[in-house]
C-alpha cells in the first residue's frame, strides 16, 4: 500500500450523506483539538451525533460462508464497551500520521464507509457509540499497515453483547435446546479459511471494589469461559487454537481500585483463568483499555443524563493496534511498542512445565 493510496479527507467526507461536521484531520493528534467549532452560543455550536445505527449494512447472512481473511472478534457483556473499543481503533488508524489506512470493504455498499465515517467522526467529536441493537451484525473491512511493513487487511464483526451472551445456560432454557450465540456470529466462527483473533472486553465499572459488585461478580468470568469452551469444543466453534487479548475496558473507572490489570483479571476471572491455564490451547495477553477522559453530562432533555468524552487517550489504542498488527503478521509497526509475552502466558509456561 503506497502513501498516494491513503484516501485523502475531501474523497472520504464525500462519502457521507448526511454529514454533520469535518471529519477531522488525518495526523491530528488525537486528545488535541478536534475540528474546530463555528463561534456562537455553545448549544448551537455542539455538533450532532451521526445516527450511524440507521445505515443499511448489516449483515444479511447470505454471504457469510467461504469467507476468508484476518477477522478481529470482539465479545463481552451488555455494554461493556465493544462499540467504543472498535470505534476509537478506527478513529485512531484513521488520525495516526504513522498508519497508512483506507477503508477496505469490498461488497460495494457506500453505507460501509459512511459508518465508519460516522464512528470517526462521532468519537471525534466526544460522542460515544451507540448502543448496538440486539440481532443486528455488520461487519467490517479496513487495511492498514506502514511504508516498509506489509499491509494488512482486517475485518470485523459489530455485533451487541445481548447476542454474545446468550450462549450462557441461565437455568430458564425450558425448550431443551442448548443455549447459543447469535447464528450469525456462530457462522462466521466455523468459517475454516478465516483467520481469527477475539478481544474479550471487560467491564471495569462493573468490577470496582466495593459494595456494587457483588451482583456483577463472576458473571463475565462465566461468560468468558462459556465463550473460551465454546471456541474450543468440538460441539461448538471446533478451533485448534484461540488467541486472545482480554481487555480490562473502562479502566478510567476502575484504575484506582486495582494495582494493575494483572490484579484485575487474577480478582475477577478465577475460572476463565484455570480455563486458560491447562490448555496449551489458547494464547492469552490481557491489557486494560480506556477512552480516555469522560465527563457525565446531566441532564439531556430527556431528562437523562449522557457519557462525553472530553480527552482522548492514544496510548491504550495504539497498544491495541500493535497487538493486532503483530498478532496477524508477526511484525511491528515502526514508533509502536512491542507487545511481550503477558503474565497469563508466563503463567502458562509455569504450569505447561509443571506437566499441567
Ligand atoms: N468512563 C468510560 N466509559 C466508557 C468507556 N467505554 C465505554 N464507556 C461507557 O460504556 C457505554 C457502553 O459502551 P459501548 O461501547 O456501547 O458498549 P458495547 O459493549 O458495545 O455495548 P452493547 O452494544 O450494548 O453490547 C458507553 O456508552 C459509555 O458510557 C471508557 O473507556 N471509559
Ligand atoms: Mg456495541
Amino acid at each position: 500500500m503506497s502513501k498516494q493510496s491513503r484516501m485523502e479527507p475531501r474523497e472520504r467526507e464525500e462519502r457521507i450523506p448526511s454529514i454533520v461536521g469535518p471529519i477531522p484531520e488525518p495526523g491530528g493528534e488525537p486528545g488535541a483539538a478536534e475540528p474546530e467549532r463555528p463561534a456562537g452560543p455553545a448549544k448551537a455550536a455542539r455538533w450532532e451525533r451521526i445516527p450511524v445505527d440507521d445505515y443499511d449494512n448489516l449483515v444479511d447472512g447470505s454471504a457469510i460462508e467461504g469467507r476468508s481473511g484476518n477477522y478481529l472478534f470482539t465479545v463481552g457483556n451488555v455494554g461493556s464497551g465493544k462499540s467504543t473499543i472498535q470505534s476509537s481503533l478506527i478513529h485512531r488508524l484513521w488520525s495516526d500520521s504513522r498508519i497508512l489506512f483506507e477503508y477496505a470493504t469490498t461488497d460495494g455498499n457506500p453505507a460501509h464507509d459512511a459508518y465508519l465515517n460516522g464512528w470517526v467522526q462521532n468519537i471525534g467529536n466526544g460522542y460515544f457509540p451507540e448502543r448496538t441493537q440486539a440481532g443486528r451484525v455488520r461487519e467490517f473491512t479496513v487495511r492498514f499497515g506502514q511504508s516498509k511493513r506489509p499491509s494488512l487487511a482486517l475485518s470485523f464483526i459489530e455485533i451487541a453483547g445481548e447476542d454474545i451472551r446468550t450462549i450462557v445456560p441461565t437455568g430458564n432454557d425450558s425448550n431443551g435446546a442448548p443455549p447459543r450465540l447469535n447464528e450469525y456470529l456462530e457462522r462466521y466462527l466455523k468459517e475454516p479459511d478465516i483467520r481469527k483473533r477475539f478481544l474479550f472486553v471487560s467491564d471495569g465499572s462493573l468490577n470496582r471494589t466495593g459494595a456494587q459488585r457483588e451482583g456483577a461478580m463472576y458473571s463475565e468470568d462465566i461468560l468468558f469461559d462459556t465463550l473460551l469452551r465454546y471456541l474450543l469444543g468440538s460441539s461448538g466453534a471446533g478451533l485448534k487454537r484461540v488467541e486472545a487479548l482480554f481487555v480490562a475496558a473502562k479502566w478510567d473507572q476502575v484504575k484506582s481500585d486495582y494495582r494493575s490489570e494483572r490484579h484485575y483479571f487474577r480478582a475477577n476471572f478465577p475460572q476463565t483463568f484455570g480455563t486458560v491455564a491447562s490448555t496449551s490451547r489458547i494464547r492469552a495477553s490481557f491489557m486494560p483499555f480506556s477512552v480516555g477522559d469522560v465527563v457525565v453530562e446531566s441532564p439531556t432533555a430527556s431528562g437523562g443524563s449522557v457519557a462525553r468524552i472530553v480527552r482522548k487517550d492514544s496510548k491504550y489504542v495504539d497498544t491495541l493496534i500493535s497487538w493486532i498488527y503483530q498478532s496477524f503478521t508477526q511484525r511491528r509497526l515502526v514508533g509502536h511498542t512491542k507487545v511481550r509475552r503477558t503474565w497469563w502466558d508466563r503463567i502458562k509456561a509455569f504450569f505447561a512445565r509443571l506437566g499441567g
